[in-house]
């Protein structure tokens, strides 16, 4: 009689850290083939964890994709860096995220450290292999396969995606059997109002320059459907902490606010796949990334 084996379906969370910008969330994106997480050239784009669930006929890989690893100067900082190490004590597997045009410094090392304190297996994934700076990545794998702590190494583009098949590879060789932990179709586990303020955050990030990326943050104040017409109704404010960015979001004549505007609009208008008209405040709140209070009003917590 044949004999019937079926592959043991396999099942877990996976970490992705790293220094800010070297493309966790680009990676995120181009793994669950979907823009779930913002990505901007600006350092510390992602604040909080986001779950992205990647189910196949016999895997299911949760991602966690994480803030920054850095030293933080600011409560948001540290809440940024809390949400990081918590992820690699929620992950089964670590990815560590290095960008091949960038020396290892003392960031690194302090990740490398809170890897092996972990104690979970760990790949370290090269990535921004199509940019120049793969010339380095030889002598850069050899720095840290030389720390012992990782089980494989692999050299990635998470821009042309060059390479992440045999990433996806390499984490389900490593998964344990385990269960579905969510739906088929479950992709997140962050609600509707987080993707919508992080569609505003993003066109602040990519339209400002110098310290305004840091210092916005945006709370949804409302998101309502117009009976019998087929559209939402999204007010939302923008926060930032001195009087001077607050111009600087604004514009002349109003032509910033209106930009960030349209283009946050149309991303929502494909979330949420209706016609969207979108209200948008800007106020104050000073020193908010110093405030326990603010930080809790705008989930970071
Ligand atoms: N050339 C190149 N740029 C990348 C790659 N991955 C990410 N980036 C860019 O690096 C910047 C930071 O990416 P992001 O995913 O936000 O980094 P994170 O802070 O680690 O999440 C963005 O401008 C990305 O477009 C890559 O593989 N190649
Ligand atoms: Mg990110």
């Amino acid at each position: 009689m044949a004999k019937l084996v079926l592959d043991p379906f396999k099942s877990g969370f996976v970490a992705i850290v790293g220094k800010p910008n070297v493309g966790k969330s680009t990676i995120l994106n181009y793994l669950l083939g979907t823009d779930l997480a913002i990505v901007t050239s600006k350092p510390e784009t992602t604040r909080n964890k986001i779950l992205g669930t990647l189910t196949s006929k016999n895997s299911q890989i949760n991602f966690i994709d994480t803030p920054g690893m850095h030293i933080p100067h600011t409560l948001l900082g540290r809440h940024m860096v809390r949400q990081a190490k918590e992820a690699l004590q929620e992950a089964d597997i670590v990815l560590a995220v290095i960008d091949v045009t960038k020396r290892l410094d003392k960031s690194d090392y302090a990740l490398f450290d809170a890897i092996k304190d972990s104690a979970r297996p760990s790949l370290l994934v090269i990535n921004k292999m199509d940019t120049s700076g793969k010339k380095f990545a030889l002598p850069l794998i050899e720095e840290c396969v030389k720390t012992g702590i990782f089980k494989d190494y692999i050299p990635i583009s998470a821009r042309t995606g060059d390479n992440t098949k045999a990433l996806t590879h390499k984490i389900f060789e490593l998964l344990s059997e385990g269960p579905k932990f969510f739906p088929d179709d479950y992709l997140t586990d962050r609600p509707r109002e987080f993707f919508i303020a992080e569609a505003i955050r993003e066109q602040v990030l990519k339209k400002t320059e110098e310290e305004v990326p840091y210092s916005v943050a945006v709370f949804i104040d409302e998101i309502k459907k117009i009976p019998k017409k087929n559209v939402y109704h999204v007010s939302a404010t923008v926060y930032i902490e001195r009087p001077s960015q607050k111009a600087i979001i604004i514009g002349k004549r109003g032509q910033m606010l209106k930009a960030i505007g349209e283009a946050a609009r149309m991303n929502i208008e494909k979330q949420l796949g209706k016609k969207v008209f979108l209200q948008l405040w800007v106020k104050v709140r000073d020193n908010w990334r110093r405030d326990p209070n603010a930080l809790k009003m705008l989930g970071y917590t």
